[in-house]
């Protein structure tokens, strides 16, 4: 067992590491104030090939394997959750569904997109349904050769700005799980617009806002996989993209205790710098563990994602455990901070504040124990 990088994926890291520090680090508080998505910044990373890491090579894309994926969007997080929620969201998130069930077609059509300089959306969650995705109420209605779409979705990140989207609707929500359908849609089709962006807590340089359909007529051509089959491309999708918000937590985690490992060196209290306190070694020390075995555990996932080994398991575990692990240390780096931790004249509240949601989307910190417990109990 070889724990380090190769030389590409150690390449793949430095230059995603130092534009972090150029391009992300001095201006991230600016765009988190005046809640901006920074188009600048993600037309580089589109030049360095980042925003279309999760489309292969044969599309035009930088096709990065699930390890490379993850470690980008590590030191993107470092510098900006909100950044690197944009580009998971899009060539990830919202591309994994054709990832795993599009034909040549298809990808040729959404790949081309994102290659094109579009970002993308998933749509799935709905103002009535969360957690329990089966029970979504967005209706597709086949006409012809087409399929009519109507609902509503929340909290869509790129919601307002993609070019095109992955969705999710019901044939007959009494079929529960077997009526979902997945499509691809082209954010032109008459009909189907976007709500304002939502003022967030944390991850304010995305854009999130609700995406409606009011008779939204989409080609069947764009039907991805069969009739009834959308939950479960849904659910191989999550299991793909959980790593990946595992690897964004690591990277505020990582963002945070860097920070607050400089200023325990920086300040003085009772005639010396608070590092040489034990208190605060100890702090130190608990952030360091935590932040290299959530690590660990997304690299081991990506890796087993990459071998073509089972991984919907390890997805939960990384995610639950390395979003616990972000909020965690985000936390203790606010209390090393003390009193100017809280203030927004220093980072720290800001990783605390991009935190949160790590906890949340994609699948809650609950939602992910019960596939891990429900996996375990069925042997
Ligand atoms: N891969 C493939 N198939 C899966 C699967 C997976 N990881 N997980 C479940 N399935 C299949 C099951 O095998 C089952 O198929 P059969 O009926 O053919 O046996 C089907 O999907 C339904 O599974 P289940 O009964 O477990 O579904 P539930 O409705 O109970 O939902 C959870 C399961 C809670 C795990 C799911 O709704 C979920 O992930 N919710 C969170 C949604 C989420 O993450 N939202 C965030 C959106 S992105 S910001």
């Amino acid at each position: 067992m070889d724990f380090r990088l190769n030389e590409e994926q150690e390449m793949i890291r430095v230059t995603a590491r130092d534009f972090a520090d150029k391009e992300i680090i001095p201006y991230c508080i600016e765009w988190d104030e005046t809640h901006t998505l920074p188009r600048d910044a993600i037309k580089k990373l589109h030049e360095l090939g980042f925003m279309t890491c999760g489309v292969p090579e044969e599309y035009g894309g930088s096709g990065l394997d699930h390890l490379c994926q993850a470690i980008v969007v590590e030191e993107i997080a470092r510098g900006d959750a909100g950044l690197a929620t944009t580009l998971a969201a899009s060539t990830l998130l919202a591309a994994d569904p054709v990832y795993v069930a599009a034909t040549h077609e298809q990808k040729k059509w959404f790949y081309s997109r994102l290659v094109d300089g579009e970002l993308a959306g998933f749509c799935l969650t709905e103002p009535g349904s969360g957690s329990d995705a089966a029970s979504l109420s967005t209706r597709c209605v086949k006409d012809g050769d087409s399929y009519i779409l109507n609902g509503t979705k929340q909290f869509i990140s790129n919601g307002g700005v993609a070019g095109v989207y992955t969705v999710f609707a019901t044939m007959d929500k009494s079929l529960g799980h077997k009526g979902i359908c997945a499509f691809m849609v082209d954010r032109n089709t008459p009909g189907l617009s976007v709500g304002a962006p939502e003022n967030k807590l944390g991850i304010r340089s995305s854009n999130t806002t609700q995406v409606i359909f009011e008779d939204v007529r989409v080609p069947a051509a764009n039907l991805l996989g069969k009739e009834g089959e959308g939950f479960k491309i849904c659910m191989k999708t999550l299991d793909l993209s959980r790593a990946v918000i595992a690897s964004m937590s690591v990277g505020i985690a990582q963002g945070a205790f860097e920070c607050a490992l400089k200023y325990s060196q920086e300040r003085n209290q009772f005639g010396k710098p608070i590092s040489k306190f034990q208190a605060i070694q100890f702090i130190l020390a608990d952030m360091a563990m935590k932040v290299e075995t959530a690590r660990l555990l997304y690299m081991k996932t990506a890796a087993n994602q990459d071998a073509g080994l089972p991984f919907t398991q390890l997805s939960a575990m990384a995610k639950c455990y390395a979003a616990d692990v972000a909020m965690q240390v985000a936390t203790d780096a606010v209390q090393v901070y003390g009193g100017y931790g809280f203030t927004k004249e220093y980072p720290v509240e800001k990783y605390f504040r991009d935190a949160k949601i790590m906890q949340i989307f994609e699948g809650t910190a609950q939602i992910q124990r019960i596939v891990i417990a429900g996996n375990l109990l069925k042997g």
